[in-house]
């Protein structure tokens, strides 16, 4: 029985267990990604681990998320990440360079390696053959320090691609399509991989289009095969060096499959407020759009932005909208200066931002009340693009340029301007924005400003966990409703106390004050609760709270493995309708805790209304040990 491309790097960088689906197993991470948002509490959470030096073999750290310097707080984060990432033998990406998702795949990534990243969309890289994994801050900082990653085995899903895509159709089409069948959970514990003919059409942007999107599935990642197409990608990055074939066995065997006619796609869009709520474009034509956004780490590669230069050239955006752009990395903005192709998106009355993630994140250009809003990104979740009545509707960029011109959502098919553009031989090559790490690293200074506060720690399990439920929320709660991020509070990603104060407040103002005048207690969930960002702060928030259990119908993996190491115990209902009997400020207890959850069940005593709920505790030894131990850092020094 051959073997899939999942299987293969897995079976390279096995430390621990068995390829065997849904076990537990160990592997080795050869390249670490962080960004500032993230990456401040993970570099934190590395120095208190007391690693001297990175032993990756390579471990970038970005500035692409906090990138208005409205107070001093952004500004000591990144003073703060580029002196401890020059001492501990990290390369610095500084703010401008781009987000880096994009960077990475332009400069760093190498197919058949494996990346762990603090964000969600490291899978990006899986668009170069890569097995890259988006985690919390404090795991990627135990990968950084040389430690195991543990992940479920995954099933591996064949996409399976035939045809070739219709000019105006793209990658972006593509992923909405996989994400319509699959929905915002249909990815969980799973591996996405992409074969059959129609993967040859495809280059390594639009690939990692497609690799960076199936965050939105919630998958542990997805990935291409590394081929002739990879290799022009990495020669024009003149990194031909790092590449190596990785195709899938011929008899390679797969737990599901799903086949997409390329030449049957048309356009697509994800209507609001979630990614898999996908429709024809076609079908919702005539739309009145009050602004277009273009770029974030799905849709800002050179290619996008070329392909949009054309659309715009000689136009003029239509008066009713605003077209902002914002190109991926320093390399894509400067070619485009070069090659004119900026002056065109200028001439058109686009407004160009700084290579970061902006608008996708909150971070400037909040849509007017009850706007609609065109984004090439990933996520549109309610409120995420900083207005709350707006409606975000994710698309390519393609039809966001031809929408931005007629004012209207308009389906690009009908548009017949010459968009072809092909892969550069030469990508313009200045690395100049990536600083190495100090060769002394002792004699660094690392500078903490005053928005570094420390972070939190839990203590041991209890024999006795009681608490009232504090919130009951409903299924495919985000990251982004547990640990709300934009303009306001992104400047706080180091401050967990300020942070605790906007707690799950997009469900329930309320939340954080009753959370404290209890003492904590528990939340209730419904499916697929935490989905979205890896942010750890959507765990670390609820523990400064003294949150101590999170009982849901399912967990998304990311938020699942940041709560267990924050030491705050998942709990999942075995009876799923036990979820509609428990409702806010019924009293919990969970007797003989420790007892209990090593037999990976407990029995949650409802004292309000007199019944018991069976939870199942979904975990592994390891895990099990952490959460006793009251979190990941703790058992870490436990075992020293
Ligand atoms: C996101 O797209 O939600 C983010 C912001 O990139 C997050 C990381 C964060 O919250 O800092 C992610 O995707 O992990
Ligand atoms: Fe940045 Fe948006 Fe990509 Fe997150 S999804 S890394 S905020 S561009």
């Amino acid at each position: 029985m051959g073997y899939n491309l999942t299987q293969k790097i897995i079976k390279d960088h096995l430390v621990k267990g068995e390829m065997i689906t849904g076990t537990e197993i160990g592997i080795r991470i050869d390249q670490t990604l962080t960004q500032d948002s993230t990456g401040t509490m993970a570099y934190l959470q590395l120095e208190a681990m007391e690693i001297d030096k990175v032993r990756t073999k390579k471990s970038v750290a970005y500035i692409d998320h906090n990138m208005l310097q409205q107070g001093y707080e952004n500004a000591d984060d990144h003073k703060y990440i580029q002196t401890v990432t020059h001492k501990h033998g990290v390369y610095f990406s500084r703010p401008g360079n781009g987000i880096c998702h994009q960077v990475h795949l332009e400069r760093f990534g190498v197919p058949g390696e494996t990346l762990l990243g603090s964000d969600s969309h490291t899978p990006t890289g899986g668009g170069i053959g890569m097995l890259a994994i988006g985690a919390g801050g404090l795991d990627v900082a135990v990968a950084m320090g040389g430690g195991t990653y543990y992940i479920t085995m995954p099933k591996v899903v064949n996409v399976k691609l035939t045809g070739k895509l219709k000019p105006f159709v793209t990658a972006k089409d593509i992923i909405l399509e996989v994400l319509r069948i699959m929905s915002v959970k249909g990815g969980v514990s799973k591996v996405i991989e992409y074969t059959g003919e129609g993967v040859k059409t495809l280059s390594v942007p639009e690939r990692a289009t497609i690799t960076n999107m199936g965050a939105e599935l919630g998958a542990t990642t997805s990935v291409f095969q590394s081929d002739n197409v990879t290799y022009e990608f990495l020669k024009a990055q003149d990194r031909e060096i790092v590449w190596k074939e990785l195709l899938p066995d011929n008899d390679a065997v797969y737990d599901e499959t799903i086949e997409i006619d390329l030449n049957e796609l048309e356009p697509l869009v994800a209507m609001p407020h979630s990614p898999d709520n996908v429709e024809k474009v076609a079908n919702l034509k005539d739309l009145k759009v009050n602004q277009v956004c273009i770029g974030s780490c799905t849709n800002s590669s050179y290619l996008d932005m070329m392909k949009v230069a054309k659309i715009l050239k000689g136009n003029t955006v239509h008066p009713d909208v605003s077209l902002v752009i914002a190109p991926g990395s320093k390399q894509v903005l400067n070619m485009l200066a070069q090659n004119g192709a900026l002056a065109d998106m200028i001439g058109a009355g686009a407004r160009i931002l700084e290579s970061g993630c902006g608008p996708c994140i909150g971070m400037g250009q909040a849509p007017a009340t009850d706007a609609v809003t065109l984004r090439t990104f990933n996520r549109n979740f309610k409120g995420r693009c900083g207005t709350v009545s707006a409606g975000a509707y994710l698309l390519s960029p393609e039809t966001a340029a031809v929408s931005a011109i007629q004012g209207v959502l308009t389906d690009p098919t009908t548009c017949n301007t010459d968009i072809q553009v092909i892969i550069p031989d030469k990508f313009l090559i200045n690395d100049n924005m990536i600083v190495a790490p100090a060769k002394d690293g002792d004699k660094v200074e690392v500078i903490k400003g005053p928005n570094i506060k420390p972070f939190p720690l839990n203590e041991e399990l209890k024999d006795n966990v009681n608490g009232k439920v504090l919130i009951k929320v409903e299924d495919n709660i985000t990251t982004d409703h547990i640990m709300p991020s934009n303009a306001k509070l992104l400047p706080f990603r180091s401050n967990i106390p300020h942070l605790a104060n906007f707690c799950l407040t997009p469900c329930d103002e309320q939340f954080p004050a009753r959370a404290k005048e209890n003492n904590g207690g528990m939340i209730v969930g419904g499916d697929n609760y935490g989905q979205g960002s890896s942010r750890e702060h959507a765990a670390l928030v609820p523990l400064y709270l003294g949150i101590k259990a999170v009982l849901t119908k399912s967990f998304a993996r990311i938020h699942k493995a940041n709560l267990i190491n924050s030491g705050i115990l998942p709990l999942t209902f075995s009876n799923k309708d036990d979820y509609d009997n428990i409702s806010v400020n019924d009293e919990l207890v969970m007797d003989n805790t420790i007892e209990q959850v090593k037999k990976d069940k407990i029995i949650v005593h409802n004292k309000t209304k007199n019944v018991d709920y069976v939870m199942d505790v979904d975990l592994s030894d390891k895990e099990l040990n952490m959460i006793i131990a009251g979190g990941k850092i703790n058992f870490i020094k436990n075992m020293n």
